[in-house]
C-alpha cells in the first residue's frame, strides 16, 4: 500500500479515478499529453522541498549544490534542443513566462500586439481582461474570414499602432506560422518579436514546423504540451552571457540578462526544483531520435483525422490542419461547442469547446470544439486508429442527446483504449 493511500485515501482514490479516466478514454485536448513515468518520478521527488532563489552558482540559499546541477542540465539540454545560447527553465508555467517577457522588454502603458484569443491566440497575448491587456495598451489581430493568419492585415495594424512588442504564437490555430513575415513586420516598426511555441514545441524540434530560433528575439514554450514534460515553461534566446545581478539596457545582446532578471527578482521567487528536474528528463527524452518520429506522427495522425472528419461532413476551420490540432465548427451539426464537448466526454473522448473565427456565439458556449492528437500519438496510435476515432466522433455528435448511446460508445472505446496503455 502506498504512503498516500494509507495517509489520505480520499486524495489517493481521486488520483486513481483520474488515472482510470485517462486510460479508459481518449484524451484529445491538444494541449494535453501523457508524460513518461521517469518525468513523473522526477516531478514527484524530494526536490520539491528545496528553496533555491537565484540561478545556479548565484543563489540566495545554501544547500543548492545538487539543484544547481539539475538546473544546469535542464538549461544545457534546452539550449541544445532549440539551438539557442540561453535558456531560462524557471517559469512556473506559460502565463508567468509570458509575463516575464513583457516585464523584460516593455513598460506598463506601452503598446503590444498579439493574436486575439477568440481567433486562436492566448489570454496572455493581450486579452483585455488579462494582465497583458490591462497593464499594456494591447492591440489584437485576428484571422481572415477563413481562419488563416492575414500577414498583410497584421502589417497594417502594426503601422497604425506601432507596437513595441509583437507576441506571436497560438493555442487554437491549425496552420504553420510564418516567423519570417512576422519578423519583417516587427522590424518595420522596430518592435521586439516574441514567439509562444507552447503548442507546437515538439513539431519545431522535429522540423515539421519552421524553427523561430534566430528569427524571433525570444521564444517561450511550455513543457507539458507536445513536448510531453511536466507542467512548466522555458524562455529561450540568444545573446551575451547572462548577468542577472546588473540591470541591463534593453538591447538584443542583453536578452539573456533581461529575461533572467525578469523571472527573478522581477516576477517569481523560488524555482520549482522538482519541476526543473522533470523538465530536464523530458528534454533528455526529446533529444532522442525517437522523439522526432513521435512528433512527426502527431502531424500524420492529425492530418488523417481531419481528412476523415471532413469526409464525415464536419467543417474544419481553415479546411484542415498542418499541426497537432483542428478546430471543428459544429454549426452544421445542430449542436453547440459546449454540447459537443459534453457528448464526446460522455463517450470517453475528451475535447474542449472553442470559438471559431467570427463566432456568433459567446465564449462559454461557442460554436466549435478543439481537438488534437498528441496524447493519442503518445499511446502509440497511428493513421488506422485515427480513422476509427473519426467514426466515433461522428457517432457521438450524431447522437449527442442520447445518453444511453453515448455510454455504450464509451464502453467500446474503453475496450479499444486498453490496447494502447499510458506510458509506464
Ligand atoms: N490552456 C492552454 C491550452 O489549452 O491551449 C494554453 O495555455
Amino acid at each position: 500500500m502506498s504512503s498516500l493511500q494509507k495517509q489520505d485515501k480520499k486524495i489517493y482514490d481521486l488520483i486513481q479515478k483520474e488515472a482510470a479516466r485517462q486510460s479508459d478514454g481518449l484524451e484529445m485536448i491538444p494541449s494535453e499529453n501523457h508524460s513518461s513515468k521517469a518525468v513523473r518520478e522526477a516531478s514527484g521527488s524530494i526536490l520539491t522541498d528545496k528553496y533555491s532563489e537565484g540561478y545556479p552558482g548565484m543563489r540566495y540559499y545554501g544547500g543548492c549544490k545538487y539543484v544547481d546541477e539539475v538546473e544546469n542540465i535542464a538549461r544545457e539540454r534546452a539550449k541544445k534542443l532549440y539551438g539557442v545560447t540561453h535558456a531560462n527553465v524557471q517559469p512556473h508555467s506559460g502565463s508567468p513566462a509570458n509575463q516575464a517577457i513583457y516585464y523584460a522588454l516593455v513598460d506598463p502603458g506601452d503598446t503590444i500586439m498579439g493574436m486575439a484569443l477568440a481567433f486562436g491566440g492566448h489570454m496572455t497575448h493581450g486579452l483585455k481582461v488579462n494582465f497583458s491587456g490591462t497593464y499594456y495598451n494591447s492591440v489584437q489581430y485576428t484571422t481572415n474570414k477563413d481562419g488563416f493568419m492575414d500577414y498583410e492585415a497584421i502589417y497594417e495594424l502594426a503601422q497604425e499602432h506601432k507596437p513595441k512588442l509583437i507576441m506571436s504564437g497560438t493555442t487554437a490555430y491549425p496552420r504553420i506560422i510564418d516567423w519570417t513575415k512576422l519578423r519583417e513586420i516587427a522590424d518595420s516598426v522596430g518592435a521586439w518579436l516574441a514567439a509562444d511555441i507552447s503548442h507546437i514545441s515538439a513539431l519545431v524540434v522535429s522540423g515539421d514546423h519552421p524553427d523561430p530560433a534566430g528569427v524571433v528575439d525570444v521564444i517561450m514554450s511550455t513543457t507539458h504540451k507536445t513536448l510531453r514534460g511536466p507542467r512548466g515553461a522555458m524562455i529561450l534566446c540568444n545573446g551575451n552571457e547572462s548577468n542577472p545581478l546588473k540591470k541591463p539596457e534593453r538591447t538584443r545582446e542583453n536578452l539573456p540578462s533581461l529575461i533572467d532578471r525578469a523571472v527573478i527578482p522581477g516576477l517569481q521567487g523560488g524555482p520549482h526544483n522538482h519541476q526543473t528536474a522533470a523538465i530536464a528528463v523530458a528534454l533528455g527524452e526529446a533529444l532522442q531520435p525517437s522523439f522526432k518520429e513521435y512528433a512527426h506522427q502527431i502531424v500524420l495522425n492529425s492530418q488523417t483525422l481531419s481528412k476523415e472528419l471532413i469526409k464525415h461532413g464536419f467543417n474544419l476551420v481553415t479546411g484542415g490542419t498542418d499541426n497537432h490540432l483542428m478546430v471543428v465548427d459544429l454549426n452544421n451539426k445542430g449542436i453547440s461547442g459546449k454540447e459537443g464537448e459534453h457528448a464526446l466526454s460522455m463517450a470517453g473522448i475528451t475535447v474542449n469547446k472553442n470559438t471559431v473565427p467570427f463566432d456568433p456565439r459567446p465564449p462559454y458556449d461557442p460554436s466549435g470544439i478543439r481537438l488534437g492528437t498528441p496524447a493519442l500519438t503518445t499511446r502509440g496510435m497511428k493513421e488506422a486508429e485515427m480513422k476509427q476515432v473519426a467514426l466515433w466522433i461522428k457517432d457521438a455528435v450524431a447522437h449527442a442527446k442520447d445518453e444511453d448511446y453515448l455510454k455504450k460508445l464509451h464502453q467500446q472505446i474503453t475496450i479499444f483504449a486498453k490496447d494502447f496503455p499510458l506510458p509506464q
